[in-house]
């Protein structure tokens, strides 16, 4: 995009005129960013309206990212950035008075996810459209958002996030392509004139999904691509119809709320009306699409790839199948030949309680017609499949079963391809949670690693860091991230190492001016940083780290003269309101900083951070001031982890466990770069097969974590009495489910490596370095274009 920055001047001054009817002097930072967010879309418009006519003039093949989660992140500069628009903006807004930093902190953060499942989708969409991809999103367009969270006495307390208050400057509402979603009532098959049967409804209701577009602008290639997300309104006619508040209220609530729970899967209706409301409306806009510029449905699978992002969008497979044979004809085998090449399914899990089932008598009271199709692919499933492989291993995986609708193997049966998001995870898959249909299926299972934008995770979050690196090897790993390996050449350059160190110091500067103002609490920036960043989860065991703290906490208080490398412990994390565990995790973690803190022997050596309302905007400032990325789930837990890369190209070196992609990264960047630590995958299964694990034993045998375990019950912590005694529990009456005893050895060795190798500065950022270099693997784009040749089979551009 060229525009000058006098150009640039007019048509900002105009925008403010005509939208706010003032002059600059009488507007606010808001008034600025939407008038800024208008311009943007103006001058991005014409590659909008292109984008969209050549996909169809070419005839390419769509692919359509379904998920019930999207984490773009502000978009203001992304968007410069992606139209290369961020000096012209700049040095015009700065000749105008006004400044862009300033600006784009009035931007609301869109937080229509949870954790990593939603932030994956926005990667992947901005990669889709920096690969030229014919990519759409499809979502919800939730009008509260993930819950803020604030912090009261330690506690936890989520307010809602009413992030649509000001309006949102990127959306365009597309009323004329809204859809009827139709749910409960009656349904019955009425055979017709020729011979077929057609289902006919009674008593439904009816919901009208109005759709929001919000472009999604590729990286200097003109591409801008869309995501579509679904509010729930009354249909057209409800002037006519007599609505009760009831009936208002439920219509209201599909919408409402984003589900804040990422820790299990949610037993409840709304979620279920959520789930189908979504992908109903995506795949009628879909079909009604195709069907605009297609004659019959044979040509589909060609024409259209569905993404399934987890198990949440699983309906779109009945849902397809019934808009195949109930509105335009096709026989059963047809619309299921088709519906399988189309479809496709990542799992992003492997622990049980977070896999999707539904109690069938919900489930058909609420989608009568879904439930009917979903019931004959099981009984088809059943009678193809037990005569090969037997009654027992069909009665396991099939889509029905216990009464339950099992979402995860639905959606394994319906798609042609399935995959984890990091070697060891989709290994995991094949052997244990979805052993049954790899057996059944082994040629759809596929691995696909998850990936990160590195436009926004090093070229927006750290500028200088993306100065430094263009100074050295040029710019053109901004395009090509594998490029970043040619920075190997500057190891033992000393000059570019103590660049990296001041890159470092600029970024924690950064932070430490953050926490100050947000939590009153000085930081010295000469400390190590410490930073454990995702959602609280038992399994991601942040307890881990506060033992490592306490551990800290009592050296200096032993030994207060003797030496100590400064650290600060940064954490942020939300934590499901129903999670009742994870929120104690959360109150000790807040008692410890407290306690830590304000002590006058610990000083400024030691200081605990824990910044509420972790999210992506946080992410942005906490991530490139990281020295050490904590990568500590229980080994097979998580499934990839993405936080992991992120820090990683930001200079982190993670101290991690063999799990998820942390194997590797630990791989690419060099064991000796990284902290491993921990049981192996292997062990934690050996210790499920003998069932011999004895959290006691561990404590007993290690008088340093004795103490550690029994401060949280013996005062040493102000403010804990119900919470220490729920953890204390945890570990030695329930047996220490995560394995948290079983590794703080070699956690603490790691940890004390760490206090010893940071000294060394030289040293260290060499190893910053090496992570930054080997962090071009796991680029969004390469990932996107795995999927792309593997699993959608679509073209798209080559990064070199
Ligand atoms: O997906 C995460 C995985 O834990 C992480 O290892 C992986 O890197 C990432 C991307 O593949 N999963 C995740 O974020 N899951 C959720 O947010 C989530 C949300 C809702 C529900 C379950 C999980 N639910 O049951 O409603």
């Amino acid at each position: 995009m060229t525009v000058t920055c006098a150009q640039f001047k007019r048509d900002f001054l105009a925008e403010i005129k005509t939208l706010y009817a003032t002059t600059l002097n009488d507007t606010s930072p808001l008034d600025q960013l939407i008038a800024l967010g208008h311009l943007v879309r103006r001058y991005d418009g014409p590659n909008w309206a292109k984008t969209a006519r050549a996909y169809q003039t070419q005839h390419r093949k769509q692919v359509y990212y379904f998920s019930i989660e999207f984490l773009p992140g502000r978009l203001l500069m992304a968007n410069l950035l992606n139209l290369n628009l961020v000096t012209t903006v700049r040095h015009g807004l700065k000749e105008l008075g006004l400044d862009l930093d300033q600006i784009r902190q009035a931007e609301p953060d869109p937080a229509l996810g949870n954790g990593g499942l939603g932030r994956l989708a926005a990667c992947y969409l901005d990669a889709m459209a920096s690969l030229d991809i014919a990519g759409n999103g499809n979502g919800i367009r939730y009008r509260y958002g993930l819950f803020k969270q604030l912090f009261i006495n330690g506690y936890q307390v989520e307010m809602p996030d009413d992030w649509l208050r000001n309006g949102n400057v990127w959306e365009t509402r597309r009323e004329n392509k809204s859809c009827i979603v139709r749910f409960g009532g009656h349904v019955w098959l009425q055979p017709q004139a020729n011979g077929t049967l057609k289902p006919q409804y009674r008593d439904t209701d009816d919901v009208l999904a109005v759709p929001y577009d919000v472009g999604i602008v590729g990286y200097h290639n003109s591409v801008t691509n869309t995501l579509r997300l679904w509010s729930a309104e009354l249909p057209p006619n409800a002037d006519h119809t007599y609505y009760s508040q009831a009936q208002r209220d439920q219509i209201d609530d599909i919408t409402k709320v984003l589900y804040p729970d990422d820790s299990n899967s949610a037993g409840q209706a709304l979620r279920l009306r959520q789930e189908y409301f979504f992908t109903s409306a995506g795949v009628q806009s879909i079909v009604r699409h195709f069907c605009a510029h297609h004659h019959g449905m044979r040509t589909f699978a060609k024409q259209v790839a569905i993404h399934i992002n987890d198990t949440h969008p699983t309906l779109v497979i009945p849902e397809l199948m019934r808009l195949l044979m109930d509105e335009h004809h096709c026989s059963w085998d047809l619309a299921w030949a088709l519906t399988r090449q189309v479809m496709s399914y990542t799992n992003h899990t492997i622990l049980q309680e977070a896999l999707e089932t539904w109690p069938v008598a919900l489930f058909q009271g609420l989608l009568p017609r879904i439930y009917q199709i979903v019931a004959e692919i099981d009984r088809r499933y059943r009678a193809q499949k037990t005569p090969v492989f037997g009654a027992a291993l069909v009665d396991q995986t099939a889509p029905l079963g216990n009464g339950q609708v099992r979402m995860a193997y639905l959606a394994v049966i319906g798609s042609h391809s399935v995959n984890g998001v990091a070697p060891l995870h989709t290994e995991l898959l094949k052997k244990d949670v979805l052993h049954g249909l790899y057996q059944v299926y082994p040629e759809r299972f596929n691995n696909k690693t998850n990936g990160i934008t590195l436009r926004r995770w090093v070229q927006l979050a750290n500028p200088p860091l993306a100065r430094t690196l263009d100074a050295r090897i040029g710019n053109l790993w901004r395009r090509n991230p594998r490029l970043l390996k040619t920075l190997l050449a500057y190891q033992y350059d000393q000059g570019f190492l103590t660049e990296l160190s001041q890159v470092k110091l600029a970024n924690k500067q950064a932070l430490a001016a953050l926490v100050a103002q947000r939590l009153g609490l000085q930081i010295r920036t000469d400390a190590i940083y410490d930073v454990q960043v995702k959602r609280l989860h038992a399994y991601k065991r942040q307890l881990l780290h506060v033992f490592e703290i306490l551990r800290e906490y009592f050296q200096i208080k032993d030994q207060p003269t003797a030496p100590f490398v400064p650290r600060v412990h940064i954490f942020g994390a939300k934590a499901a309101p129903s999670y009742h565990y994870a929120k104690a995790i959360i109150k000790l973690i807040n008692a410890v900083a407290n306690l830590v803190n304000h002590d006058p022997v610990v000083g400024s050596r030691l200081k605990v951070v824990f910044i509420p309302n972790y999210g992506v905007s946080l992410a942005e400032v906490i991530i490139p001031a990281a020295d050490v990325s904590e990568q500590i789930s229980t080994a097979s837990k998580e499934a990839s982890g993405t936080s992991n890369m992120k820090l990683m190209a930001n200079g982190a070196l993670a101290l991690a466990t063999y799990d998820g992609a942390n194997v590797d990264i630990i791989q690419a960047a060099g064991a000796k770069n990284e902290y491993p630590f921990g049981l192996t995958v292997a062990e934690v299964y050996r210790y499920y097969q003998r069932g011999d694990y004895r959290a006691r034993d561990f404590y007993r045998g290690n008088p340093e974590l004795k103490r550690i375990v029994d401060s949280l019950v013996d005062g040493t912590i102000p403010g804990i009495s119900t919470e220490g005694r729920e953890i204390y529990d945890s570990l030695l009456r329930y047996n220490d489910e995560f394995f948290v005893l079983a590794d703080y050895a070699s956690y603490v060795a790691q940890q004390r490596q760490i206090s010893q190798d940071y000294q060394d500065q030289t040293a260290w950022q060499r190893r910053a370095l090496a992570n930054i270099a080997a962090s071009g693997a796991f680029g969004a784009d390469l990932a996107v274009a795995r999927y792309a040749d593997d699993i959608w089979q679509v073209p798209h551009d080559r990064l070199d």
